[in-house]
């Protein structure tokens, strides 16, 4: 019987089969070694393990034993793909593998065997910002047991719709030309961390990360906490959703489809360890995923089309080897500004022959680039705001610019525990409805643009290597 993923909130308000299901098999596979490949800990070390960090959180005790050195260096354990265009075929293989483990388990435990892991549809309206309530009372509907469900830490189990977007949606193509914002990321090597981050990995995905906090904020635990894998699963549908869509371009070059060369591996329930590839994770291939709607919550226009009639169409979406057209570096500012507890400014200087911005936008997309973004705490939060101190007739109040960005993965990417490459993340924002209203006819020659940049509770100051815009033709 094929597995459909449905809405966690259609399954109602409170406990229901799907969910008492999903956390009995958490507690059975929580109670399994680290070394055994099904195990609750296994599978969140596959996202991301650090020593020190389980021991302080007490994931693991310092006796525990851990998987053998064949499966470390990202072979499965500390795998997960982010900041570049592996992130959504990657983490797709990684929920099939997980629903697969348990879905065995609820069949083993004596539930069904069509089990399906449900998916947190954030974007359905205000009452969906909530979690579901199965995920924080703390007693199974016994009234006895406790809910693993709800054990993890959590800083919010509410999001805020102002922190979360749909906005990624409206990205046509899929892969990320250098300095610009793609739907899925840049093209990148097997790379655990570190790279072009895409549109839909930003926000909503890394946003939900940083506003639930705790586990979830930290890539090393947040595939411990219970909520992960919904939340993936609504990531991972957005995708799905993208793809039913004709105006979209999806890649298929050799290099995306064959995956890289040192391939992902995902466990199977029978402990067997299989190789997979981003073709496969595609429409009609081995690992995709089936649910229920790919509509609602998805921030694209209607389709007069059924279900049914999306699902036979596979995937309507263009597929191209073609590298997404180029970008061009238009300005930039003079190098690496430090955030941290006090705001940064930092003038990002237009070349001479981009100082007409209303140029600039006319059939172009125009980026702000955050590049090779680092620091030491796993999640950062920073609001980028944007001014035109020589064109400030033209930027009406209410009309600046501002955004705020959230990153998961920061210490790894930033090479803080010397373990990974340490390019940080570099980060590009649409901001071509500013360059627009920067028109050459209101008055002098826009020369260069302020960014001010805030972090968010700063722990640790993050650094950003160069502020630079580009602009990218459409089409
Ligand atoms: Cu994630």
């Amino acid at each position: 019987m094929p597995r459909v993923r449905v809405d966690v909130s259609s399954l109602g308000a409170g406990w229901n089969p799907t969910l008492e299901w999903y956390a009995k098999a958490v507690a059975k596979l929580q109670t399994l070694p680290a070394t055994d490949r099904t195990s609750w800990r296994y599978l969140g070390g596959i996202h991301g393990y650090k020593r020190e960090t389980w021991i302080s959180k007490g994931v693991i005790t310092d006796k525990d034993p851990l998987p053998p050195d064949t499966e470390w260096d990202g072979r499965m354990w500390n795998q997960c793909q982010h900041q570049g265009y592996f992130f959504l075929p990657w983490h797709r293989g990684y929920l099939h593998a997980f629903e697969e483990i348990v879905g065995a388990t609820v069949k083993a435990l004596g539930g069904p065997s069509d089990w399906a892991l449900p998916y947190w549809n954030y974007f359905d309206g205000d009452s969906a910002l909530q979690m579901h309530a199965a995920f924080t009372d703390p007693k199974m509907p016994d009234k006895t047991t406790d809910n693993p469900l709800a054990a993890p830490p959590r800083t919010n189990t509410a999001l805020d719709k102002t922190k979360i977007s749909l906005d990624a949606m409206k990205n046509k193509i899929y892969t990320s030309a250098s300095g610009t914002s793609g739907f899925g990321g840049g093209v990148t090597i097997f790379k655990h961390f570190g790279g072009l981050t895409g549109a839909l990995e930003l926000n909503p995905h890394n946003s939900v990360h940083r506003r639930i906090g705790g586990f979830m904020e930290d890539p090393n635990t947040a595939g411990l906490d219970p909520i992960f894998w919904l939340h993936h699963c609504n990531v991972d549908r957005l995708w799905a959703a993208w793809l039913t869509r004709k105006d979209h371009v999806m890649e298929d070059g050799d290099a995306w489809k064959n995956g890289p060369v040192r391939k992902f591996e995902m466990p199977g329930p029978d402990g067997q360890l299989h190789a997979f590839t981003s073709a496969e994770t595609m429409p009609g291939g081995r690992l995709a995923p089936t649910y229920d709607d790919l509509q609602n919550g998805t921030g694209l226009p209607a389709v007069s089309s059924s279900l049914e009639e999306v699902e036979a169409e596979a995937m309507p979406a263009r597929l191209s080897s073609e590298p997404p057209p180029p970008a061009t570096l238009v300005g930039a500012n003079s190098g690496r500004i430090t955030i941290g507890e006090t705001a940064a400014t930092t003038d990002v200087r237009l070349q001479p022959q981009a100082t007409e911005l209303a140029g600039l936008a006319a059939e172009q997309r125009v980026f702000l680039n955050l590049e090779n973004i680092r620091g030491r705490a796993s999640s950062a939060t920073l609001t980028v705001r944007i001014s035109a101190p020589a064109a400030a007739s033209a930027l009406t109040e209410g009309s600046s610019f501002s955004q705020s960005i959230d990153l998961f993965g920061l210490a790894e990417s930033s090479g803080a525990d010397g373990e990974h490459g340490g390019n940080g993340i570099s980060v590009a924002i649409d901001i071509t409805e500013i360059a627009n209203q920067l028109a050459p006819d209101s008055g002098t020659p826009v020369e260069q643009l302020e960014v001010r940049i805030e972090q968010e509770d700063a722990e640790a100051p993050v650094t950003v290597e160069r502020v630079s815009i580009y602009k990218q033709p459409v089409g």
